[in-house]
């Protein structure tokens, strides 16, 4: 039977996406001199913070300019941003749906662990008030690998006590879904079914989580 929900943040229980890329955008022109793209916003879902930069330099081809250093103090300074905008997020900023799933997860006694890439997730939480629902929030600190690899969902699996294969996973970003395969999780995607086709079920929005299609997709 299905026991344990392994949550992604940013894009399923609230749409920070546009705050991480407004942050990223300023800090590239500012401190890069560099312009994005509006496409580049997907491009950075689900990757880690330093990784979003060193991706962000290729991009532009100027990473070889930069040392370790450098890049650490300019992702530093891209949070400060991040969090300021964040400061505002309140219960109102939960995505449709989510609340009254994550009671009836509860109801269920179905554990809820979040395996989210951000830093910022205990305090996001915080702010939209979710925390009584989740029973662990895997720290992406402890991890070798991040998205897409299976590190933080294996993690925010074993925090719960759970096998992978009792569990099934969330997520809004192609290297998030690649990372539940590849954990051996059964895969729920939320957006575009030809962009997270890997996914075991692709729903086009929050609204649609429930227990009964969960349990279903479990028991096929
Ligand atoms: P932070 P998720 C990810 O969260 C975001 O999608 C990604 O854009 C961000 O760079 C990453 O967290 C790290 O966030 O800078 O706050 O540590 O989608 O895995 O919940
Ligand atoms: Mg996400």
């Amino acid at each position: 039977t299905m026991k344990g929900v392994l949550f992604d943040l940013d894009g399923i229980l609230t749409d920070t996406a546009k705050f991480h890329f407004a942050a990223w955008r300023k800090l590239a022109k500012e401190k890069l001199a560099v312009d994005l793209p509006a496409e580049f916003e997907q491009e950075l879902k689900g990757v880690s913070r330093v990784d979003s930069l060193v991706r962000i330099m290729n991009y532009a081809g100027i990473k070889e300019q930069y040392s370790a250093e450098q890049i650490e103090k300019l992702a530093n300074e891209k949070n400060r941003y991040y969090v300021e905008a964040i400061s505002a997020l309140t219960e109102d900023d939960i995505l449709p749906g989510i609340t009254t799933f994550l009671r009836e997860l509860k109801e269920q006694h179905v554990l809820s662990a979040i395996a989210s890439a951000s830093k910022n997730a205990p305090l996001i939480l915080e702010k939209l008030g979710l925390n009584s629902y989740f029973a662990a929030i895997a720290d992406p600190r402890q991890i070798a690998h991040g998205k897409p690899a299976p590190d933080i969902f294996l993690a925010a699996a074993e925090a719960l006590n759970l096998a992978p294969a009792e569990c099934i996973g969330i997520e809004d970003a192609v290297a998030g879904v690649t990372a539940i395969k590849a954990a051996g999780v059964i895969a729920i995607g939320v957006g575009d079914p030809n962009e997270l086709g890997q996914a075991d079920l692709v729903i086009p929005s929050t609204v649609e989580l429930d227990y009964g299609l969960l349990k279903n997709l479990f028991d096929q």
